[in-house]
């Protein structure tokens, strides 16, 4: 039997190709070029299953406009790239990739948390560019981390292992906000307790916002909610970049409202708001979240096996919808 064909939108580990080759013909895009949309369905004529990477836009003009698509599988959790009731109805499987990279992720919410706290950010630039020339009482002087109090918006998996890092490892009171409240058991293993979303801005130390991003939660941190912060404290951002108006959030970094910001995500990534460049107060990385080599292998193989296990035999591992 002919085999069927696919397209990986982005470059990806060889090992993952030479998987998927084992299956399928691939057109692949090692020079990792970012393609534009028309030239995307074009390669996705006559393609049963694409993997992409979470920047590509799957919607329903994408669909209507690639009859052949059976299957996009995103190596990434997030799937707000994927429009799902439009996939549904016209019958394309989407898949993401969970799990694999709940730890590694929320280590990096921890790393930013710490950043942040402690100036690590503001410091090395200090020290690089030669202005550190005696040692005071105050140099740098951040918050505390243990003993404090975490905030976490959004309890999924990675929220549930950022709650672990600080009420274990830190010995931090742990509060927390969700769309649904945990059960009494997941509470307890995270030792976490449940606020409202006005409660966790008011008596968070450090915040970390690890929610999904919906059309419903767009900019869910804005001004008022910032406003409620106390001076002392930290926000970190390792969901979306959507989730926080970033103008507000430089507007408060800038006056001293906060006392700083730790941001992986960006609203118009790759592209960052040059407000919040030009502040000293904020740590910024490139949406390294799930950047270790075990990981981004794990997410990719997932990827992999979606696309092998539901174009061979109608099974895939981690669906978003069911056909
Ligand atoms: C991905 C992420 O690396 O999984 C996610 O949702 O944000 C990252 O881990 C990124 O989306 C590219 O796929």
């Amino acid at each position: 039997m002919a085999k069927k064909s696919i397209l990986v939108a982005r470059a990806v580990f060889p090992e993952v190709l030479e998987r998927l080759g084992l299956h399928f013909e691939v057109e692949s895009n090692q020079a990792d070029v970012i393609w534009p949309r028309d030239e995307f369905i074009r390669r996705l004529q006559g393609k049963a299953g694409v993997f992409t990477t979470g920047g590509e836009r799957i919607d329903a003009a994408l669909v209507a406009a690639c009859p052949d698509l059976k299957i996009c599988a995103n190596m990434a959790v997030g799937y707000n790239n994927f429009d799902v009731p439009a996939m549904t109805a016209a019958g394309v499987l989407a898949t993401n990739a969970p799990d694999v990279l709940t730890e590694t992720t929320a280590d990096m919410g921890f790393t930013l948390l710490m950043a942040t706290a402690r100036r690590v950010s503001e410091s090395e630039a200090y020290l690089r560019t030669g202005q550190w020339s005696k040692w005071c009482y105050d140099m740098f002087c951040g918050a505390d981390i243990h003993g404090s109090t975490l905030g976490i918006l959004g309890m999924g998996r990675i929220g549930r292992a950022v709650a672990k890092r600080g009420a274990h490892g830190f010995g931090m009171k742990v509060v927390y906000h969700n769309r649904s409240r945990l059960t009494p058991d997941l509470e307890a293993e995270v030792n976490a307790k449940y606020v409202s979303k006005q409660e966790l801005f008011k008596q968070a130390d450090h915040i970390v916002l690890v929610l999904p991003y919906t059309a419903e939660n767009h900019h869910t941190v804005g001004a008022a909610e910032i406003a409620l912060m106390k001076p002392t404290a930290t926000i970190v951002n390792i969901g979306r970049g959507g989730l926080i108006d970033e103008d507000a959030l430089a507007a408060a970094l800038a006056a001293g409202k906060i006392l700083g910001a730790g941001l992986d995500v960006f609203e118009g990534e790759p592209k960052v708001n040059p407000a919040l460049t030009a502040l000293k107060n904020v740590v910024l990385t490139p949406h390294i979240g799930s950047a270790t080599v075990p990981t981004r292998q794990a997410m990719a193989n997932l990827a992999a096996d979606n696309l092998i296990g539901y174009l061979t035999q109608c099974q895939a591992k981690t669906p978003l919808n069911s056909l």
